[in-house]
């Protein structure tokens, strides 16, 4: 693993340690063998009485592999089930030695091995990748200090103010208990129940509607630590901070029929998507930003930072990119190392620590709990994905699986007979002490009247949203309030969105069918047992900006970089191969791929060559592309034209607001399609994303300029209903 990479270049591990890190099997040129390490002859056969009679129980290699078999699964994970990782490193661009002692925040001249898993979090771990969901973004780094987990998402914020209700939400977004209906989707009666009587939950619930929850790649989209932390420097000094991950290729997102068509026609398409731009060395990178805050100014803001459904706007507080994540190798092994990696929210290392945070204080105890149940015992931390690269040595022994074996009499401390090891560590030793916050409370089960405000930054992000982002929250709810059964439900919903924006709520309204409700309508459980649910008027608070531009995913895309973006061409026999060169060439300068597609698995071209397409039009759609290109060769597009599939492919991409690019010889099948009728022949529709040229060069060029704008939302504003 990576981490045994980076131990080699640092004295300080152990060599033992690198040893413990390897238990790699590769079976290459090797006999089979049984657990016990016994050659065996036939792998085929059970042994039996008789070649037509009875097994026999004495089949020791049969009764060895099948035992093995039937216990090969392990708990899935409560939530997050769905992910993907990858290994990296971590390279500072910055000395944080102001704010931190932590040595990868510190030191510019490290490079600090990271291992980041990516995941949904409702859905089972065979469910699609394109569910409507939060994505986990959890990234182990192993720092010589020890290992540090940042267990973020792609959203900064929570649906929950305190770890209590965290079993209540996690069950309601679930399937519902009856029926297990429905797999990897919050658009049912539960999730939609538990969140109108949590008003809490509605700035998540924005996000969640909001086409963060449908990224084009894992590679695309932002993460965040959530929670407020704090950095605590060599002096003792604390600031709080703000984690995120800022992705290098901006932030992209799908078209929500697009993402559910995606989910049948590839429901890997995330995990493929990664691996493969891992293998083809399209390295994704991220810069970590920290937004710090001085401990002096915690009640500066007309917000709580200890509360997790709470962003600092960038305005207010502006990411410092200190550093860049590059993830450079797929595991050689899913399950020993993706699904085996335990993330720990307080796996931290000295220069961080915790606050008061409630959402965060439950996660302290709830990871090593679950990984309890779901890797066996108390030894996870030995499975090699989980090891930290610096040595561990303590007085804990034993226990399910066990794999180090400690040496000498002494297992406690105080100790002579061991020589009083191992020793405890000082802060010149780099030891670790909590930060000496002052507390002077009373013990009570409550919550701050600082975190009553539900509504400000749900307003806040929805303002700050383009009008293409905008339509797509109003139809992500419209879609999911459509589905859920209950209208009490969907009503007390309605009144929630009316806290947040009159034209939103009015709009989804619209589309249900419904109308808003008068104020106020909704209960509310985020509220303290002494004030009247009924009556309780959320606090709304007005201070902070109206607006945050960091919010927009579409005004945070670079235009012009269309790295690693996959084309569709579309050819059949007669195709001219010169014009399907002349885009190829073209896309790699620009760092983008094409991938020609043919109605079957080889084609003439008009030059007169054999060529076999990389994909067939029975294979692929078009959703699995960012943009489609057809070259000329007049055969070639009659041929498409009679293609229901090839049609489709161009009407999908069409609809999805993506790039298309047609030579002038597929008139024919240009007309075929549906979007035909909407196209002018003038510079709009190039503006629109639709090119069409005689000359190859030309079109190939003007083709990237429109790739760079990624997608034409504005194909769906003209068609929007309102
Ligand atoms: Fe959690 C997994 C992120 C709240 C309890 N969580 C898990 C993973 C991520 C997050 C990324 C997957 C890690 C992996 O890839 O293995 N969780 C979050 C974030 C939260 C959050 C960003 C809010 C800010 N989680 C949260 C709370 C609790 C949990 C409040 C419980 C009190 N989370 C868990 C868990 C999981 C988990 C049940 C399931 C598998 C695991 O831990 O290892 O313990």
């Amino acid at each position: 693993m990576a981490a045994r990479k980076a131990t080699g270049k640092t004295n300080k591990v152990s060599k033992k340690v690198q040893d413990l890190a390897t238990n790699t099997e590769s079976a290459d040129g090797q006999f089979i063998t049984t657990n016990q390490g016994v050659r065996y002859s036939d792998d085929h056969n059970s042994l039996k009485a008789g070649d037509r009679g009875p097994s026999l129980l004495e089949d020791f290699i049969f009764r060895e592999k099948m035992t093995h078999f039937d216990h090969e699964r392990i708990p899935e994970r409560i939530v997050h089930a769905r992910g993907v990782a990858a290994h990296g490193v971590f390279k500072l661009y910055k000395d944080m030695s102001r704010f931190t002692k932590a040595g990868f925040l510190t030191d510019t001249g490290r490079e600090t091995p990271v291992f980041v898993r990516f995941s949904t979090v409702a859905g089972s771990r065979g469910s699609t990748d394109l569910a409507r969901d939060v994505r986990g973004f959890a990234v182990k780094f192993y720092t010589e200090e020890g290992n540090f987990d940042l267990v973020g998402n792609n959203m900064p914020v929570f649906f929950i103010q305190d770890a209590q209700k965290f079993p209540d939400f996690v069950h309601a977004v679930k399937p519902e208990p009856h029926n297990e209906i429905p797999q990897a989707a919050s658009a049912h009666d539960t999730f939609w129940d538990f969140v109108s009587l949590n008003t809490e939950s509605t700035h998540m619930v924005l996000w969640a509607m909001s086409d963060r929850a449908i990224p084009r790649s894992l590679r695309m989209m932002e993460g965040f630590g959530v929670h407020t932390f704090r950095l605590i420097n060599a002096k003792g000094e604390a600031f709080f901070v703000k984690w995120h991950w800022k992705p290098l290729l901006g932030m992209h997102q799908v078209a929500w029929d697009e993402a559910t068509i995606i989910s049948g026609k590839d429901p890997d398409f995330h995990r493929r998507d990664l691996f493969e731009a891992i293998e083809m060395g399209n390295f994704p990178e991220w810069e970590l930003g920290l937004q710090i805050v001085p401990e002096a100014d915690e009640h500066k803001f007309p917000f709580d930072l200890l509360d997790p459904t709470k962003i600092i706007p960038e305005e207010l507080v502006p990411v410092q990119r200190i550093g860049r994540m590059t993830l450079n190798r797929n595991p050689d092994n899913f399950f020993a190392e993706t699904e085996q990696v335990a993330f720990h929210v307080a796996h931290i290392v000295p220069g961080i620590d915790f606050t008061n945070d409630p959402l965060m204080q439950g996660r302290l105890f709830s990871y090593t709990d679950t990984q309890l149940s779901r890797l066996g015992g108390p030894n996870f931390h030995e499975i090699p994905i989980n090891r930290p690269i610096a040595p561990v040595h303590n007085n804990q022994r034993d226990g399910i699986h066990r794999m180090t074996i400690n040496q000498g009499k002494s297992s406690y401390t105080p100790n002579t007979v061991g020589g009083g090891c191992p020793f405890l560590a000082g802060k010149m030793d780099g030891g670790f002490a909590s930060y000496t916050e002052r507390i002077d409370a009373h013990k009570v089960r409550a919550r701050s009247k600082s975190f009553f405000d539900h509504f400000s930054q749900a307003a806040l992000f929805y303002n700050s949203q383009s009008e293409p982002e905008k339509l797509h929250i109003i139809n992500a709810i419209r879609f999911e309030l459509g589905k859920v059964e209950t209208k009490e439900i969907r009503e007390r919903m309605l009144g929630v969105l009316n806290q947040v924006d009159k034209d939103l709520a009015a709009q989804v309204a619209y589309g249900l069918g419904m109308k808003v409700p008068p104020q106020p309508k909704q209960l509310n459980f985020s509220v303290p047992a002494d004030v009247d649910p009924k009556t309780y008027q959320p606090l709304k608070q007005k201070q902070g900006p109206e607006r945050s531009g960091a919010l927009s995913m579409i005004a945070n895309s670079p235009t012009g970089d269309i790295r690693t973006r996959k084309v569709a061409v579309l050819v059949a026999d007669g195709v001219r191969e010169g014009d399907i060169n002349a885009v190829k060439k073209a896309l790699a300068a620009a760092g983008a791929m094409a991938e020609v597609i043919a109605p079957r698995g080889v084609i003439k071209t008009a030059e007169g060559g054999m060529m076999e397409p990389d994909k067939t039009l029975r294979t692929v759609a078009s959703v699995l592309y960012d943009a489609v290109y057809v070259p000329g060769g007049a055969n070639s597009a009659a041929t498409l034209e009679a293609e229901d599939d090839a049609v489709e492919f161009l009407n999908q991409a069409y609809k999805h607001c993506k790039p298309l690019a047609l030579s002038s010889e597929a008139d024919v099948l240009l007309q075929a399609t549906r979007f035909a009728k909407d196209l002018t022949g003038t510079e709009a529709d190039v503006e629109n994303g639709v090119v069409v040229h005689s000359n190859a060069g030309k079109l190939a060029k003007q083709f990237v300029t429109a790739m760079g704008q990624y997608r034409f939302w504005q194909r769906e504003l003209a068609k929007a209903t309102a």
